[in-house]
């Protein structure tokens, strides 16, 4: 059985490594790719400390084209995704996500919700807006099926959602108890991380938009 991990980043040389350090003890992943997306700091020296497989793009092409790439390259059975600015990972949150995939046979894909607990405390978009989480899995059937993700930068997430949403498929929500990770302005300072929310909303609200036309 094929089990990918999948880590998408960009710029995240000081965040990726404490994800890594747990993924790669994970003895059921048979694969864990990283897309390095035109990063202009050490993202791919950091990631190649690792036995992981680096994939670098020579620029940026967005979340979802890091993501398309892997899923042109390999044949998974399940796919990972996790975001490389994780903070307090653990093998108990892939765990969450992946088991509900094994014991179903009805559901395609788990969307992982970040909840406080002891360790951490979650954003309001964390908690209302699990469309938007990165930490998910999927069947390998419904990632295979999924149209081409290219194009959809940061709107991947909207865009694996509402395919599901319309082919009615089954979706779960594990919840990832003490799992959260950094936010745009804490990497980049107010200024700049305020700027790119603004882009990353805007990418979300066009695949919201435009979906349809692509399925
Ligand atoms: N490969 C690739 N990864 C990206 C790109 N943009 C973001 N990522 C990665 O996707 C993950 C999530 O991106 P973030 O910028 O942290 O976005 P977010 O966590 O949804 O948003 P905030 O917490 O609100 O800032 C991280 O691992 C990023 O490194 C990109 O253009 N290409
Ligand atoms: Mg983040």
């Amino acid at each position: 059985m094929e089990v990918i991990a999948i880590v998408p980043a960009y710029n995240e040389e000081p965040r990726i490594a404490d994800v890594l350090d747990v993924l790669t003890h994970i003895d059921y992943f048979t694969g864990i790719y990283v897309v390095d997306d035109g990063s202009i700091d050490d993202t791919s020296m950091v990631a190649n400390r690792y036995d992981v497989t680096t994939i670098r793009h020579s620029q940026n092409l967005g979340k979802g084209a890091a993501i398309q790439t892997v899923l042109d390259m390999t044949d998974g059975d399940y796919y990972l995704f996790f975001d490389a600015d994780l903070i307090g990972l653990t093998k108990s949150h892939v765990d969450a996500l992946i088991e509900p995939l094994i014991r179903s046979e009805d559901i395609v894909m788990s969307v992982g919700t970040f909840k406080a607990g002891s360790k951490v405390s979650v954003n309001l978009a964390q908690k209302y807006f699990s469309i938007l989480n990165g930490q998910r899995c999927l069947k390998g059937c419904f990632a295979k099926q999924l149209p081409s993700l290219s194009w959809t930068r940061f709107g991947v997430e909207v865009f694996m959602s509402k395919y599901a949403d319309i082919k009615h498929y089954k979706v779960c929500y594990p919840v990832l108890y003490n799992l959260t990770h950094y936010r745009k302005e804490e990497k980049l300072g107010f200024k700049k991380g305020f700027l790119y929310r603004l882009q990353m909303y805007k990418e979300i609200l066009y695949t919201y938009m435009v979906y349809k036309k692509y399925i």
